[in-house]
C-alpha cells in the first residue's frame, strides 16, 4: 500500500485529494493545526475511516514537520498548506512568506533529514499568481513570471526552491502551476464562493446586496475535484517536471456573477462603470417570485466597494494546459465553466434553504417558549 502525506488537508484541495487517494487505495496522512473552533468540516466525513490519519504539525514549525515525515515515511507528499488568500497577504506579508515560502523549504529539508530524498516524491502547490502582471496571454510553462502580491512573491520562492532541490539533490519534486479552481467547498471569501453564496441568499430573501471589488478581473476557473487528479498524475510521471493546470477558458468576475445569479433565477443587467457599476435585477424567474416576494425588477443587488480592491491586482489570467493534456493525459475541460457555476449555486441554494429552515425552527421555538406553549 502506498502512503501519502498531505499538508493543508483541511483545505478545499486537501479534502478532495484525500478522497481521491483513499479511492486509489492509499494510506492517507494529513497535518492539522489546533484551533479553538471546529475547522474540519471539509474532512469530517473521512475521519474514522481506515487508512485516514491526522497529525498535529505546523508549516512554521520545522521540528513538528520532521517528526511527522519521519513517522509516516511517505512515498508521496502533497504540500498544499498555505496562507492562500491574496488580499490577506497584503495585511500579513511576513506570515505569508513564512508559511508559503520558507514552509516549502521546511518540507524539503524534513524529507532530506529523514533520509527519504531518493524515495519520496513531492508535489508543490504553485500558482498562476506567479504570472501576476502578465507578460504573455495565455500563460504556459515558458511564460516569464511577474509576481504581483506578497502571496505571489512567497509562492515564487516555493517554486524556485523546489526546482533547486530537484537539480541539486536529484529529488523527485515538482510544482503544479494551478490556475484558480473552485468548488462547493471553496472558502467563502474567495470571489466565486462569495458570489454563489450571495446569489443563493438574495434569491431566498436572506441578503439584499452583494459588495464586490474589480468586476473586470479575468480568471481561468476550473473545478477543484478535477484538478486534484492532475496533482496525482504529476507525481506518477516518469520524470519530475512542472505543469500548468488550467482549463484554457477565461471569464470575468462580472460574467461569473451574471451566470450564478441567472442560475439562482435572477437575470442581471450591469449598469455604470468602475466604482459606480451596479448589478440590477432585469428579470426574475416566476418560480422564484412565488417564494421571494420582496425582490423586484430594478433592485440593485450588486455594488462595487473599494474595500475589495487590492493595492496591485492580477487581472488577466488565462492558462494553456497543452503540456498536461499531452504529457499526462489529463482532461482540462471535464467540467465546464457553466457546470462549475451550477454545482456551486445548487449547493449554496440547498445550504441557505437549510439555514433558513433552522432559523425558522429557532424563531418558532423562542415564540412558543415566550408564550408558554412549550416549556
Ligand atoms: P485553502 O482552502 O485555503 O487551504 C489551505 C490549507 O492550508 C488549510 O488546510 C489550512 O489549514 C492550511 N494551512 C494554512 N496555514 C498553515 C500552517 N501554518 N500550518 C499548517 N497548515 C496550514 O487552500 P486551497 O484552495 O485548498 O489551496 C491549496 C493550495 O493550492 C494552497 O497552497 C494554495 O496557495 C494553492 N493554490 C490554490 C489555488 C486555488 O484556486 N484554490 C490555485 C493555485 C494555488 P487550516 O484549515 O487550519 O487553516
Ligand atoms: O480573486 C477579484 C479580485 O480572491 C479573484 C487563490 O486560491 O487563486 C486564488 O487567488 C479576482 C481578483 O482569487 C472581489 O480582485 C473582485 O482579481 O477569488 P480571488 P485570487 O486572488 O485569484 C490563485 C490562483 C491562488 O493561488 C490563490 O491561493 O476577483 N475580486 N471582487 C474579488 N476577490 C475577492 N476575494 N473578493 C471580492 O469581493
Amino acid at each position: 500500500m502506498r502512503t501519502a502525506l498531505i499538508t493543508g488537508i483541511t483545505g478545499q484541495d486537501g479534502s478532495y485529494l484525500s478522497e481521491f487517494l483513499l479511492d486509489k487505495g492509499y494510506d492517507v496522512h494529513g497535518i492539522i493545526r489546533r484551533s479553538s473552533v471546529d475547522f474540519r468540516e471539509r474532512i469530517a466525513h473521512l475521519e474514522g475511516r481506515p487508512h485516514f490519519h491526522l497529525h498535529y504539525a505546523d508549516m512554521g514549525d520545522s521540528m513538528s514537520l520532521v517528526k511527522v515525515v519521519g513517522m509516516v515515511r511517505p512515498d508521496e507528499i502533497y504540500n498544499l498548506a498555505a496562507q492562500s488568500h491574496v488580499q490577506v497577504s497584503f495585511d500579513s506579508p511576513e506570515y505569508t512568506a513564512n508559511i508559503d515560502a520558507t514552509g516549502v523549504l521546511r518540507i524539503l529539508e524534513a524529507v532530506r533529514v529523514c533520509g527519504l530524498d531518493q524515495t519520496c516524491r513531492i508535489y508543490q502547490a504553485s500558482t498562476s499568481e506567479l504570472y501576476g502582471k502578465v507578460e504573455e496571454v495565455p500563460q504556459s510553462e515558458t511564460t516569464p513570471f511577474h509576481p504581483y502580491s506578497p502571496y505571489a512573491v512567497a509562492k515564487l520562492y516555493g517554486f524556485w526552491i523546489v526546482k533547486e532541490y530537484r537539480e541539486a539533490y536529484g529529488m523527485y519534486c515538482c510544482s503544479g502551476i494551478l490556475f484558480n479552481h473552485e468548488s462547493e467547498r471553496r472558502g467563502e471569501t474567495f470571489v466565486t464562493r462569495k458570489i454563489s453564496l450571495a446569489a443563493a441568499r438574495i434569491a431566498q430573501g436572506m441578503q439584499d446586496c452583494l459588495y464586490l471589488g474589480n468586476l473586470s478581473s479575468m480568471r481561468d476557473w476550473g473545478y477543484a475535484k478535477d484538478y486534484v487528479e492532475c496533482m496525482w498524475l504529476i507525481l506518477q510521471n516518469d520524470h519530475p517536471d512542472d505543469f500548468v493546470i488550467a482549463t484554457g477558458v477565461q471569464h470575468s468576475v462580472r460574467e461569473f456573477a451574471y451566470q450564478a445569479f441567472s442560475h439562482a433565477g435572477i437575470v442581471l443587467e450591469f449598469r455604470g462603470e468602475g466604482l459606480d457599476e451596479q448589478g440590477v435585477v432585469k428579470y426574475i424567474d416566476p418560480k422564484l417570485s412565488a417564494v421571494n416576494t420582496k425582490l423586484s425588477t430594478g433592485d440593485v443587488v450588486i455594488r462595487v466597494s473599494p474595500d475589495f480592491y487590492r493595492p496591485t491586482d492580477v487581472v488577466n489570467l488565462w492558462g494553456d494546459p497543452s503540456k498536461a493534456r499531452e504529457q499526462l493525459g489529463w482532461n482540462p475541460t471535464k467540467t465546464s465553466f457553466e457546470q462549475l457555476v451550477t454545482i456551486m449555486v445548487d449547493s449554496d441554494m440547498a445550504k441557505v434553504a437549510a439555514e433558513g429552515a433552522a432559523m425558522k425552527v429557532r424563531t418558532n421555538l423562542a415564540e412558543y417558549l415566550e408564550k408558554g406553549i412549550v416549556k
